[in-house]
């Protein structure tokens, strides 16, 4: 049997159950499997790839908060160290009602080769809970974030574990981490990032994530002689990467129809306009339907998802597995020629590979959505020698640190005779950063 095959089967035998965390592995074997074949005794001997999958630690512990009614809730809490590789465990939070091993072991994962790819000494790390944030008041909001970090102080550090945000967890939350952080070492540093700008955050590191997938976007349409000026996008997803890659792309000149939540998207034939979006959902925070009452032009489709609505690119910017074979046809059939995901993951396999072999170009998560941890990495470095940059610098580093990973991942899809395969070109360049790093390391 093949190394990347016995791998996989391992990965399926001792973690029963965890669908999406196969998933991600099965697609970085079989991207990785021609590297692996060149060095296949290597890498072997070192157990190189047995490493890889298992994390390095992995925590669960029990979240147990008081509510705003006086009631005793209990959650549960999550955080993979997947690889400290390349850096210390790097990856963000996510406070959503489906969070599982599996989710978190996925995230996890993918976190490996996506910090590889941003250039910066990151390794990767996940984690997060079960815990719903919609519909909660601040007090509720408050305890269970202060509950979370309680425990989670125990394992992270600006040298060790430096968690962020990721769905449901923004500037907000984790402001409520770092003061109960803060208080219980009694230490002003970094070791959360997407802080606020007020407690040691980074500019542009809200907008990174989205801004960082339309500078990628705008690398891979150039190489086609083309630009997203001009150009219709369709986007789902209205929280933090949403928003800000919508704001990119008007910037950028392209004309963004739709924006979603899990009721449905709205259309706006005119550009959703990004101000009245920030309203609705950084100041409000609602829902996106209620965008259609301050434009009455636009309208709601609950229900159903934006891939429907006639595009040139397509930016699945909310949660995995969102856009599945039936919507690529769809895409395909409405002339769609570019996807690019701005969430981790929200493609599915079969949906990636009609995609690709019907020419549409399409860029991974790992590469595409790197913005986010990459200025994440940059806030760390700030914070480290307690100097704060500018916007420009900021977001002109972002730019290049993007373009740069467009070409990696391009060159390595080439050299491995697959050009243009954006997802081999990601796996490829991300693993091998990796791989050298655990050769030189010996076996730890
Ligand atoms: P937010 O919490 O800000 O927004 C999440 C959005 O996704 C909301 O519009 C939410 O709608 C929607 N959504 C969540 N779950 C579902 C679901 N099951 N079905 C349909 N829609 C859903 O999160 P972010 O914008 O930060 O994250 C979005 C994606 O981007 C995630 O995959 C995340 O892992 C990824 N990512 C985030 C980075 C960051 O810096 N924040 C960096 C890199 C990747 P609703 O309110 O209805 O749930
Ligand atoms: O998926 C991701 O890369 C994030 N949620 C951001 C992680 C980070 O550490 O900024």
């Amino acid at each position: 049997m093949k190394y990347v095959e016995e791998i996989m089967e391992k990965v399926v035998k001792s973690n029963p159950g965890q669908k999406e965390f196969h998933q991600a592995v099965q697609e970085v074997l079989n991207s990785i499997s021609v590297v692996i074949e060149k060095h296949e005794e290597e890498y072997r001997e070192l157990k190189l790839l047995e490493r890889l999958v298992e994390p390095e630690r992995s925590h669960t512990f029990r979240v147990t908060w008081v509510d705003s009614n006086g009631k005793i809730q209990v959650n549960r809490g999550y955080r993979v160290q997947f690889s400290s590789a390349i850096g210390p465990y790097k990856g963000g939070l996510r406070f959503h009602p489906s969070v599982n091993q599996s989710i978190i072991n996925f995230l996890g994962f993918e976190q490996i080769f996506k910090n590889a790819l941003t250039g910066q000494s990151i390794g990767a790390g996940k984690g997060g809970s079960d815990f719903d944030p919609r519909g909660k008041n601040d007090i509720d909001i408050m305890n269970f974030c202060q509950s979370f970090i309680i425990e989670l102080e125990k394992y992270i550090g600006p040298n060790e574990d430096v968690p962020a945000g990721d769905i449901g967890v923004g500037s907000k939350e984790i402001g409520y981490m770092y003061g109960m952080y803060k208080k219980l070492t009694h230490r002003y540093e970094g070791a959360l990032t997407g802080k606020s700008l007020f407690c040691g955050g980074s500019l542009v590191r809200t907008e990174a994530t989205g801004y960082g997938l339309a500078y990628i976007v705008e690398e891979m349409l150039r190489a086609k002689g083309e630009a997203i000026s001009g150009k219709k996008v369709v986007v789902s997803g209205s929280g933090n990467v949403a928003t800000y890659a919508i704001e990119k792309v008007t910037q950028l000149g392209g004309v963004v129809l739709t924006a979603s939540d899990s009721s449905g998207y709205i259309y706006d034939a005119n550009g959703i306009k990004v101000d009245i979006l920030k309203e609705i959902k950084e100041v409000r925070r609602g829902r996106i339907k209620e965008y259609c009452d301050l434009v009455p032009t636009a309208v709601f489709v609950p229900d159903k998802k934006a891939w429907e609505v006639p595009c040139d690119i397509a930016l699945p910017c909310a949660v995995q597995n969102e856009l599945q074979i039936d919507d690529a046809k769809q895409l395909i059939s409405n002339g769609c020629m570019t996807v690019a995901e701005g969430a981790n993951m929200p493609t599915t396999p079969e949906a990636v590979s009609y995609l690709q072999d019907n020419g549409v170009m399409f860029m991974p998560g790992k590469a595409a959505n790197a913005g986010g941890v990459a200025v994440s990495s940059l806030e760390m470095s700030q914070n480290g020698i307690r100097k704060n940059r500018s916007f420009d610098d900021v977001d002109n580093e972002l730019k290049l640190i993007m373009k740069s990973i467009y070409t990696e991942v391009s060159q390595a899809a080439k050299e491995y005779g697959h050009e243009g395969n954006y997802v081999m070109g990601a796996n490829i360049a991300g693993f091998r950063k990796v791989a050298k790093a655990m050769r030189e390391q010996g076996n730890v």
